[in-house]
């Protein structure tokens, strides 16, 4: 009875899920290639191990620039610079505050427990600007220098596939997309792209013994 009944629930979960790999090229509505852009396919199952990821300082600048990470994700912020940062986010997805000394110093750690956009500034320079995208779902991918990712997932009745980049002005190109079983994907954005709303970092100065302005 149990062996049936198992044999019947392994037949159900093979017809339904489906290792699916899409490759995509994601294009601006010149027909450029857009990169850093977060592509993720929801529902997902949620996470079953801990996972770490990385926000580093470097240069004066978070680096990388946009972090994608499942819920639940740790997330480590060293500071490779030989200058202080004072990280902050007042987003409600997570609201802190992070001193980070200079270099050598433990990074420290925080859990990203709670899906949505986290946006990072830092107190000490004014043009820092980053992201942390919370996801619910460990299906996500970004796109590279030439517009080009590769993602990964089940493929499950009812899901969606969704996009995100801080110069997408249009909500409606960004949001649901019902994924189909095609293996490739060309998505052309028909809105202009809004300006890079991070600024540059001023250039630094040697002060005194190969020491920054901060
Ligand atoms: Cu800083």
């Amino acid at each position: 009875m149990l062996k049936s009944v198992l044999a019947l629930l392994l037949a159900l979960l093979s017809t339904r899920v489906q290792a699916n790999t899409l490759e995509i090229l994601l294009l601006d509505n010149q027909g450029k290639p857009l990169s850093d852009a977060v592509l993720w396919v929801e529902p997902g199952p949620a996470q079953n191990q801990p996972t770490m990821a990385l926000m580093d300082q470097q240069k004066r600048q978070f680096s990388p620039y946009i972090l994608p990470v499942q819920v639940g994700t740790r997330v480590s912020f060293p500071n490779s610079d030989p200058i202080n940062h004072h990280v902050y986010s007042f987003s409600p997805a997570k609201r802190f505050e992070l001193r980070l000394h200079q270099q050598k110093a433990a990074p420290q750690e925080m859990r990203f427990d709670q899906p949505g956009l986290v946006t990072l500034g830092c107190n000490i320079h004014d043009w820092m600007l980053g992201f942390i995208l919370v996801l619910d779902s460990p299906w996500f991918a970004q796109t590279d220098s030439q517009g080009k990712t590769r993602l990964h997932f089940d493929a499950a009745a009812g899901q969606t596939l969704h996009l995100w980049h801080p110069r997408i002005a249009a909500p409606q190109e960004a949001m649901n997309r019902s994924v189909a079983s095609d293996s490739t994907l060309t998505w052309q954005l028909t809105s202009a792209l809004k300006r890079d709303p991070r600024p540059k970092a001023p250039a630094m100065r040697p002060q005194g013994k190969g020491g920054y302005v901060p």
